[in-house]
This record gives structure tokens, sequence and C-alpha cells, in this order.
């Protein structure tokens, strides 16, 4: 047919980057079919992949530049927005304006909201999403293995004789890396799989353990503990390839971490340990795969610490099927952060305190009035501290496709902080939660509507390919930077005429991405950094032979187990846990405006196990009240025994029973991540008036 056409890209949710065909028909996307040459998905796609087409040409959708006025937003040409911004932000001090940036849009967008961020505003406070999310990880693999990026690929963890699920419900959240978890399994693979509640995932596993959320340190040093009472350690591997081991050894030894003690930290049975700790040691490859249950917490670095601890331990690094597989979450999380959308580095993990970093940036980009001062910025959990107890320190903030005022712990608290700004700017692609609390909205294209590139959690950067145009006025997240940046005083530093330009500008300033281009990723298996020349073919496995610290070692951790901030007593008797389901996506912006997903789950609800809903008075399906230290929320009941009792779960993605106004806005002291996995609550019964 003449009016439909196919058009190759990859999925905007999560960062397992499966590729599909978008339908397109007069002009507009209108369904999605398989894609089969790509080696990640092999054109299979989850629900989200399935209907990632129907929030697209929703009539809610941003379609012109708006401006409040008295309380109201007015449309408005984007000459008026764009001068009404520069002439505001204009007036600030450099430090006195934040950036967040964003993982749903591609390394284009995010290497010019970066350059616009340190070149343009010369801010130092630039961070994104990543900060709920992988910060952990960063910090932690950073430390261990001197890079903090999954080690392996997704394809290798099918070739795993043992996979070690902590802390990721693999099957709701990366679907399509769950798909090789059941590979993994067909070839012979032991699945074991730690959670505190009974998940989808926990359905595949050959042994599952399920446990009190903030438990993981004690379970990894009692299973270090016992491989090495047991001698499983590689002692080949952790002399040659590591250092520390003795501070480890002195740790983990603790009658602290034997099993029985572990038992009564975490509630999972001894034998259990035994058997998982025994398989996991003796299998020729085990892989861990982690993700939030890991990193949210005030330990989260900790945990990752400990993770990495297990990996050196028994030599399952730089090899196949084995690894420390830090799923990452969104679309372009991965790729955000390669781009600095940070407030220590630059793109490529380059610090932005490094003075020849530093000097590399400032002569590439030419600005004659000089770039940031190299120095670190705000994380954005801090920035939104800063708002609150610090009046006038930050006046002005810039969002691009993050909505913290669902997405971020204690959301009154997060409001508090937003209202306080003097002036917000907020570019997204709907009319969120916090573009209601903008100054000016600026319309964005979405993934269907550009060209560019994104970063899947292995590293691979893959292409977004234009499959319609956008609506109305909405313009390309990385133009409407461009433009503002002219109309600011600095045309000839954003130049560009297209993405690829925008790409290869990265390229030009990122030893990762140096050897890539949009002909060399035009394929179906893309390329995986590092790819330093473009005679390289990517690197899908890292530290084979060698880690990435100077001496070329991987460091052990010592690592004691502590509790999380809050726990609970009497007033507050109950673990909440938070996180997500397969069917929605976050704050619900595109998922809930998907008619196929919306209808699968149409609100949210609290996980109650039969024992504390019986001792509460409470049947499944009622509207109960659920209370912690931050607030108070309405939110319909989920009896079931898939929750451990004494621990409830609810998922973040409901703005009208937002788990937020609940959660902790407590951090981890070096990664500064939020503890989204634990805090305490109490839940009543609603009394009819
Ligand atoms: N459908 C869907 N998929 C998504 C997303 C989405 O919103 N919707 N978001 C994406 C993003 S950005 C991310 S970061 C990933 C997140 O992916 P996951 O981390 O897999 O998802 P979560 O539901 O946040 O948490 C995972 C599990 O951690 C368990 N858990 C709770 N407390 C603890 C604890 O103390 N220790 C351990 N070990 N586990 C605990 C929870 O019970 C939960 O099952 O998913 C990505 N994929
Ligand atoms: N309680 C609790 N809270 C959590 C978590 C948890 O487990 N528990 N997890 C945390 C984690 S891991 C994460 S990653 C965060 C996610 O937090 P957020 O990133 O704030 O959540 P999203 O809903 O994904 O918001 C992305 C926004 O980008 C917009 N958008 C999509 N595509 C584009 C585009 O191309 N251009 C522009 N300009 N905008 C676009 C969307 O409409 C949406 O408003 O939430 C965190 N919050
Ligand atoms: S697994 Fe992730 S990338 Fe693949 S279709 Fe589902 S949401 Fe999209
Ligand atoms: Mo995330």
């Amino acid at each position: 047919m003449e009016n439909m056409k196919y058009v190759q890209t990859t999925c905007p949710y999560c960062g397992t980057g499966c590729t599909f065909n978008l339908v397109v028909k007069d002009g507009k996307v209108c369904g999605v079919q398989p894609y089969h040459r790509s080696p990640v998905n092999e054109g299979k796609v989850c629900p989200k992949g399935t209907y990632a087409w129907e929030f697209v040409n929703r009539e809610d959708r941003l379609t012109t530049p708006l401006i409040k006025k008295d309380g109201k937003f007015v449309e408005a040409t984007w000459d008026e927005a764009y001068d009404l911004i520069a002439q505001k932000l204009k007036s600030y001090k450099p430090d006195e304006m934040a950036v967040l940036s964003s993982a749903r849009t591609s390394n284009e967008d995010n290497y010019a909201l970066m350059k616009f961020a340190r070149g343009v505003l010369k801010t130092r406070h630039i961070d994104h999403c990543a900060r709920l999310c992988h910060a952990s990880t960063v910090a932690g693999l950073a430390a261990a293995f001197g890079s903090g990026a999954m080690t392996n690929s997704i394809l290798d963890i099918a070739d795993s004789k043992c996979l070690f699920v902590l802390g990721s419900n693999t099957f709701e959240q990366h679907p399509l890396i769950g798909r090789k978890i059941v590979q993994a399994k067909m070839n012979g693979a032991k699945i074991i799989y730690a959670d505190p509640r009974y998940t989808a995932t926990a359905k595949q596993a050959d042994l599952y353990m399920q446990f009190r959320s903030g438990s993981d340190v004690a379970i990894l040093n009692g299973m270090m503990q016992y491989i090495i009472k047991n001698g499983w350690e590689d002692k080949e591997f952790i002399e040659k390839r590591t250092k520390d081991y003795e501070k480890l050894k002195e740790v983990v030894m603790k009658p602290e971490y034997d099993f029985e003690n572990v038992s009564k930290i975490s509630g999972i049975p001894v034998e259990q340990l035994q058997q998982a700790t025994e398989w996991f040691a003796k299998s020729e490859a085990s892989a861990i795969l982690y993700s939030m249950g890991i990193t949210q917490h005030t330990t989260g670095v900790d945990n990752v610490k400990s993770v990495a601890n297990i990996q050196l331990l028994t030599g399952n690094l730089g090899k196949a099927g084995a690894g420390v597989n830090a799923l990452r979450g969104q679309n372009n999380v991965q790729g955000a952060c390669d781009m600095g959308a940070l407030p220590v580095v630059f793109t490529g993990y380059q610090k932005v305190t490094d003075p020849a970093a530093h000097k590399k940036f400032s002569d590439a980009w030419g600005f004659p009035d000089g770039i940031c001062e190299p120095k670190n910025g705000y994380e954005v959990t801090v920035m939104m501290d800063v708002l609150t107890d610090k009046p006038g320190e930050l006046k002005a903030m810039y969002i691009m496709g993050e909505n913290p005022m669902l997405s971020d712990p204690d959301l009154t608290h997060v409001e508090h902080a937003l209202k306080a700004l003097e002036f917000l700017v907020v570019q997204d692609i709907f009319l969120t939660e916090t573009a209601q609390l903008a100054d000016v909205v600026l319309p964005a294209t979405c993934y269907a509507e550009k060209d560019g590139t994104q970063t899947s959690t292995e590293r691979r950067v893959q292409m977004w390919r234009t499959a319609q145009a956008p609506p109305g006025q909405a313009k390309l997240d990385w133009k409407i930077i461009a433009e503002l940046s002219a109309k600011m005083g600095y045309p000839e530093q954003f130049s560009w005429k297209t993405s690829e330009d925008v790409f290869n500008e990265i390229a030009e300033v990122t030893p990762s991405y140096h050897g890539m281009n949009y002909a060399r990723l035009n394929r179906p298996e893309a390329l995986h950094w590092p790819c330093p020349t473009t005679e390289h073919p990517g690197t899908p496995i890292l530290h084979i032979g060698k880690f990435s610290h100077p001496d070329g070692l991987g460091v052990f951790h010592a690592i004691e187990w502590k509790p999380p901030a809050e726990v609970p007593d009497a007033e507050y008797p109950f673990i909440l846990t938070t996180g997500r389901c397969i069917w929605h996506w976050h704050t619900g912006s595109m998922t809930r405006r998907s008619k196929h997903l919306n209808e699968e789950v149409q609100t949210g609800w609290i996980e109650i196990n039969p024992e504390d809903a019986k001792d509460l008075n409470i049947v499944d399906g009622e509207m109960v009240k659920a209370t912690s230290r931050r607030g108070t929320i309405n939110v319909p009941a989920r009896v079931t025994k898939d929750i451990m009792k004494g621990v409830m779960f609810m998922p973040f993605h409901f703005a009208e029973c937002a788990a937020n106004v609940l959660t902790n806005n407590v951090l981890d002291p070096i990664a500064k991540i939020p503890e989204f996995k634990a805090c305490s609550v109490k839940v009543e019964k609603i009394q009819e008036a």
C-alpha cells in the first residue's frame, strides 16, 4: 500500500533496548510489528512495546508553547517563549540555576542540554533520574572495577550456568531479558531468585528466597562466609586480579554473618541459603542480575559493592555467562549518564574537576566567556533539599523529560521545593504533574518523531528513526535547546542541522563513543561502547583480563550490614517497599494514556499479607488509609500471600494514590539515592462517617 510504511526503531520504554517496526499509515503511527533481525529481542516485544504507538497521537499531546499568566496557561509562539526564558535565565547567577535532563530522550538531546547547562547557563547543577535509580551502581562498580556499567551482555545471560536474580523483577520490568533467563534455564542453568515478593520472576526460579527489605548485605556477607568456609572461593582469580581480599575476609567471617544470624535478619531459612550458595559457588559461570531492590537504599552503594565482592570472590567476572549485570531501567538512562547529564562529569565520565577535561571541553565548545567552574554540582535529591532548606540559593530550574512531582520521594517536600522556585521551565510531551507547576511549558517530540540514538543497559548504542511528523508546533528536544541558546547569544556553538551532526560532535569529545557514527550504528546489532576507533568492533563484555582501574585490579570492599534508615516501630509497624508493574511506566504519563495498557490496570494498590490484613480487619479490594511520617493516602488493598508478612508493597505509577507521598527522602551518603525500597508505615481501615 502506498500510504503505509514500516519504520524500524527502538523501544522508548526500558533499558533492554528491543527493536520493532512502527507501522505508519497516512503519515501517522498506528501499530507495532516485529522486526526480527535484532539479536536482543529477535522480533519479540512485551506489552509496553506492543502498545508503544498508542500514546503518540493522543489528543492531549503538547502542541504549542505555554506561558503561565495569572495562574493560567496561555498559548504562546516559540519566539515569545524563547524571549521570556532567555530574559529570565540571563537575570540569574550561574549557580542559581539547575537543570534536569532526561533518561527518556536521546543521547543527542541529553548532550545538547548538558552543553546548554555548562556552556550557556554556566551552572554546575545538572542531574537526572539516574540519581533515583542506578546512582549506587555507578559509584559502587566504579569503586570495585573502575567502571560503573553492566559488565556482560544480554545475549550472554543465556550462556550462564547459574543466575542469581536479586532485587530485580526481571519478568515484569525487563521482560525480554527475562526471556534470556528462560533460555539459560532451558540450557540447564539454576535460577535463584530473592525478593520480598513472590513475583512473576519468582515463578521461574528453581529456588525462591523470600526476605525482609533491607537485608541484602547480610545475605551476601553470609553467602561469602559460607563460600570461604567451604573453600569454594576462586583462589587464583583473587590472587592475580584483585586486591584487599584480607579486608573483606575480616568482615564477612564475623559471627554476625553466619547463616543462623543472617536467617534471623532476613527471614530466609538456613537450608535455602546453603543451597543457593552451593549452586552459585560451584557452577562454572554464575551471573548476578540486579536492579532497584539493591540500589534504592541508604546503603545502596554498600549493596552494590557487596554484589561486586561475591563476583570477585568466585572469579565470575570477565568471562561469558558471569558478571555483575546491573539492569538499567529507562530506555536511555545509560546514555544520559554517558552524555554527562550528571553533576560530576562531562561525556564519557570525564571529570568536571579534572583540569585537563575541563580545558578539553572549554576548547572544544569555544564559548567566548568560558564554561561552568570546574566544580561538582548538586544531585537532584540535594537540589530539592537546598530549595526548601536554603531559600534563595537556587532560583530557576529547567526540566526536560522528567516528572519529579510523582517520581521523587516525599512529594509534599518536592512540591514545597518546586514552588520555592522563581522560574520553572518544563519541556515534555504531555502536561504532567510537574509541568502544571511551570512558568513556561515547551512541547517536545517523542521517540516516534525523531532520529537519534539511545544506549541500552548493555551499552549498545541504537537508533531511533523518524516515523511521523510531530504534533502541532512540537520540536526536537535538542533543537529547542539550540534555538534557545542562539537567542541567548550562542548561535555558533549550537549550529547543528541534524541529529547526526549532534552525534558527530558527541563522538568527537567522548573516547568511548569515538569510533561510532550513524552509518556504523545503522545495522541490527549496532555497537557496544567502548568503541574507541572507527575500526573497533565494540565491546560486549567488560573487564576481560583486567579491570578499568589504573593498576588493572578489582577491589574488594569490607562492608558491614546496616538496617534501613527507618525501621518499623509501634506507631509505624510495617515496612513499605515500592516499585512497578508490567503494564505501567513510572508516572504513567505515557502508559496511562495508552488504551490497552490502561485497561489492564486502572489504578494503584497496596499489597498486604493475609495475616496482616486479618489483624487489621481489612479485606481484599477495600480502600484503606496508609500513613508514613511524611503523609497519608487512600489506596485499595490487595490482600495476597505473595508478599511477606510485615512488608507491604505499592507501585508508584498512580497520582491518585501516590506511593511517593509516603516514601522517605533519606539518602545514601555517597550516591545520594533515596531509600525508595524501605520506609515505615501504618495501614488502617477507613472508618465510615
Ligand atoms: N513495566 C515497567 N518496566 C520498567 C519500569 C516501569 O516503570 N514499568 N521502569 C524501568 C526502570 S527506570 C527501572 S530502574 C527498572 C526497575 O526494575 P526492578 O528493579 O526490577 O523493579 P522494582 O519493581 O523497582 O523493584 C524490583 C524488586 O525489588 C524488590 N525489593 C524490594 N525491597 C527489596 C530489598 O530490600 N532488597 C532486594 N534485593 N529487593 C527488594 C521488590 O519487591 C521488586 O520486586 O525497571 C524498568 N522497567
Ligand atoms: N516510590 C518510588 N519512586 C521511584 C522509584 C521507585 O522504585 N519507587 N523509581 C525511581 C526510578 S528508578 C526512576 S528511573 C524514576 C523515573 O522518574 P521520571 O523520569 O520522573 O519518570 P517518567 O514518568 O519516566 O518521566 C519521564 C517524563 O519524560 C516525558 N517524556 C517522554 N519522552 C520524552 C521526550 O522524548 N522528550 C521529552 N522532553 N520528554 C519526554 C514523559 O512524558 C514524562 O513526563 O522514578 C523513581 N521513583
Ligand atoms: S522489554 Fe523493554 S525494550 Fe523490550 S519491548 Fe518491553 S519495554 Fe520495550
Ligand atoms: Mo530507573
